[in-house]
């Protein structure tokens, strides 16, 4: 029986992938990388240094940058995400993520957020969710990153369940795949051909409900 529900942040609750976006496009035209759609489904999901490197290699620079060049370069992404993140208001979150939140409380299920994000407490705040939240994985933490399952069976361990007692929501295929090898139901969110691996796809936000799951996973 499922009784916790983790989310992903970005592309879930919020679409802040528009700022990841805005901000490495930024970088990327500063160092002379041309940008393509593959390249920017590529990132999400990704944590920032990962996202630098895989840039870096779209434009075959890798090699190019040292060390703590790379690492001005992603803090100098995050002060532009971080300027757009301030713009963000409770008029942000998703359609109809709120209120399956407020069921998800309502009815006693433990709920934890698995964001690769490291501003994700500062997202939840100006979306005024903090406190459906008390459990958040801190990236920092983590070996590694999505697709491994670490994130996924952390945040399962916040809330005291094993991994099958839990059901986790992504908007990007590395974060199914990582929900799928951490052994939880993975509901995944947007293209259902790219989101194959999950358990059950919806193509928008505002169809994921909690009826609208349990008779998907009945079928
Ligand atoms: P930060 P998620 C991810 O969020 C984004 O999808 C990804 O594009 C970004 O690089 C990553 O967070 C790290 O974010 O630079 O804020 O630490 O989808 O795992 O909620
Ligand atoms: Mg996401």
């Amino acid at each position: 029986q499922i009784k916790g529900a983790i989310f992903d942040l970005d592309g879930v609750i919020t679409d802040t992938a528009r700022f990841h976006t805005q901000a490495w496009r930024q970088i990327a035209d500063q160092v002379g990388i041309s940008w393509d759609d593959a390249l920017q489904e590529s990132l999400k999901g990704i944590g920032r240094m990962a996202a630098l490197e895989l840039i870096l290699k779209h434009g075959h620079l890798e090699q190019n940058f040292t060390q703590g060049e790379k690492e001005r370069l992603a803090t100098e992404k995050n002060q532009h995400y971080l300027a757009l993140v301030d713009t963000l208001t409770p008029a942000d979150i998703l359609p109809g993520m709120q209120a399956l939140l407020d069921d998800l409380a309502q009815k006693g299920y433990r709920i934890a957020l698995a964001s690769a994000s490291k501003n994700a407490p500062r997202v939840l705040q100006n979306l005024g969710l903090t406190a459906y939240f008390p459990n958040v994985v801190d990236p920092a933490t983590l070996t590694h990153g999505k697709p491994d399952p670490e994130i996924f069976v952390k945040a399962a361990a916040s809330i005291h369940l094993p991994p099958a007692a839990c059901m986790g929501f992504e908007d990007a295929a590395a974060g199914v795949a990582g929900i799928k090898a951490a052994d939880e139901v993975a509901i995944g969110i947007g293209d259902k051909c790219e989101l194959r691996a999950a358990d059950v796809v919806f193509t928008q936000t505002q169809d994921v409900t909690l009826p609208h799951i349990q008779q998907a996973m009945n079928r």
